[in-house]
């Protein structure tokens, strides 16, 4: 017997806000002859202006794994149009639009998801498609068996749920760092303690000097549960009001904060947030002080990485290689496995802010091992050179985006979604981790979170969140499938 479909519920949401629609709960069909598991689900969440929107689809699939997918759906309004995709060919015939895997997001395993999307404009409404087929099986959001029911069993007497939980579990005992453990480098990767490469998604803090109020128990809850983020990024400002004023203060203000971030079972990064004066050497020595002192509290703990220089700026990379190189064994000494961050030139543009590029760090590396080095975008202003150096350098240097927006350089502006997320999904591939600039309620586009959210006490849902909250949140909160053996 079949089962009446669960009809999703259609969410009403404001112009610049995303509304969600997760597809599934069809029972299965009886089949008669055995046949490859199939199966899907999709969820479809769009972000819409005035005529146009950003649609970010993911694919999961229930069934068999495959070698290449077509996934197909309708448009509902004759007048949605398919104007620009990215992570399959998109194609669109009358209302019926197509989009085939590319090379590298083609094999899916049982249970893995791909994330894809597109730019569209729409002259009526702009409804979500219902319905959506995956090599041609409707994606239910549940698998057809290989073997046919026996035709003895009875039917049910009372129908299946038709609306089970959409959100998974909270990651309880399984956290981020309860199944990766103890970090290290290991090629041009991020491995975990299974000797596998991972890629850990999360936020940055703002300048904890401005904005402690925004980092509490439960933002911090929010972060872990809510956005299943892996990694919290605390910036400590050494100028503007930060560490110099108060070494001691900010230290302590640090330590806590990964102390919150560990409770959680998130990795925290500590970032010596140098920015202006951008030669790295003026800060030496509080350098040096402030990471014999943490290196020394955390040294126990398996989920600490350091980032010892955010954007050096105005100076050769020889000049943040000698600082490095002083800085890496004051905390090797204290946690001999921690994994560093170095800073690169230019802003942690890998140098091409000012003209250069990775192969001046290829040429002459640190002296030391187990280090990875930052690359930092904004995505509305640095567009697809800084892909291409990206995509050269991760081949050859250990990368980690230890900071990004998807505005502007300046912090703020309008988030640029299309690039940002050409950017992610390049990322992805190339299993780089990333904390996104800012979990806070600052009055500046880049921030997540809508300005006083800090002075309340909720910090879950997107009812609290920016355009780029509301994108960055959706991004990070999917299956991490970190791989376990
Ligand atoms: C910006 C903040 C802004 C603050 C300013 C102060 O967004 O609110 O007033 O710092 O210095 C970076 C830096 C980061 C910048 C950010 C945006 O690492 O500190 O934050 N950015 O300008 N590099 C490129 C951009």
């Amino acid at each position: 017997m079949k089962h009446p479909p669960h009809r999703p519920r259609r969410l009403l949401v404001a112009a610049g806000t995303i509304g969600a629609l997760t597809l599934g709960t069809l029972a299965a069909l009886p089949v008669t002859n055995a046949m490859a598991a199939t199966g899907c689900s999709v969820s479809y969440t769009t972000n819409s202006w005035s005529g146009g929107f950003t649609a970010s689809v993911t694919v999961t699939n229930l069934g068999d794994a495959v070698n290449g997918w077509t996934l197909g759906f309708s448009f509902p309004d004759g007048g949605q149009r398919v104007t620009q995709g990215w992570s399959a060919t998109w194609s669109q015939s009358g209302r019926a639009v197509t989009a085939r895997s590319e090379s590298w997001n083609g094999a899916l395993a049982t249970g893995a998801s791909t994330n894809i999307g597109f730019n569209g404009n729409f002259t009526g409404a702009n409804p979500s498609p219902t319905s959506f087929t995956l090599n041609g099986t409707v994606c239910t959001g549940s698998t057809t068996p290989t073997t046919p029911p026996p035709p003895t069993t009875p039917p049910p007497t009372t129908p299946p749920p038709t609306n089970p939980p959409t959100t998974p579990p909270p990651p309880g005992a399984q956290t981020p760092v309860g199944i990766n453990g103890q970090l290290r480098v290991c090629g041009v990767n991020l491995c975990n303690q299974y000797g596998r490469p991972i890629q850990l998604r999360g936020m940055s803090t703002h300048g904890i000097q401005w904005f402690g109020n925004c980092y509490n128990p439960a933002s911090l809850d929010a972060l872990a549960t809510d956005w299943r983020a892996d990694l919290f990024r605390i910036a400590m400002y050494v100028q503007e009001q930060g560490y110099e004023t108060d070494p001691a203060g900010f230290t302590h203000r640090v330590n806590n904060l990964v102390d919150e971030a560990t409770r959680r079972g998130m990795y925290a990064m500590i970032d010596f947030h140098l920015l202006t004066p951008g030669d790295p050497m003026f800060n030496l020595e509080r350098a040096k002080t402030f990471f014999a002192a943490v290196s020394a509290r955390h040294a126990s703990k398996n989920n600490v990485i350091y980032e010892i220089a955010n954007e050096p700026n105005g100076v050769s990379w020889a000049t943040i290689k000698n600082y490095a190189d002083q800085v890496i064994p004051v905390i090797r000494a204290n946690d001999p496995d921690a994994v560093v961050i170095v800073g690169t030139r230019a802003w942690s543009s890998l140098g091409v802010s000012e003209g250069a590029n990775h192969t001046e760090i290829v040429n002459n590396p640190v002296n030391a091992s187990n280090v990875m080095y930052a690359f930092h975008f904004y995505a509305a202003s640095h567009r697809d050179n800084y892909r291409a150096e990206v995509e050269r350098a991760a081949a050859r240097l250990p990368l980690f985006v230890t900071e990004f927006g998807t505005v502007d350089y300046t912090g703020d502006g309008a988030a640029d979604l299309a690039s940002s997320t050409q950017w992610l999904d390049l990322l992805d591939r190339l299993k780089i981790g990333y904390a996104n600039w800012t979990f806070s309620d600052k009055a500046e586009g880049s921030a997540a979170l809508r300005p006083g959210t800090c002075n309340g006490g909720n910090y879950t849902g997107t009812s609290v969140l920016t355009t780029s909250g509301v994108f960055m949140r959706e991004r990070i909160r999917t299956p991490d499938n970190f791989p376990t053996s």
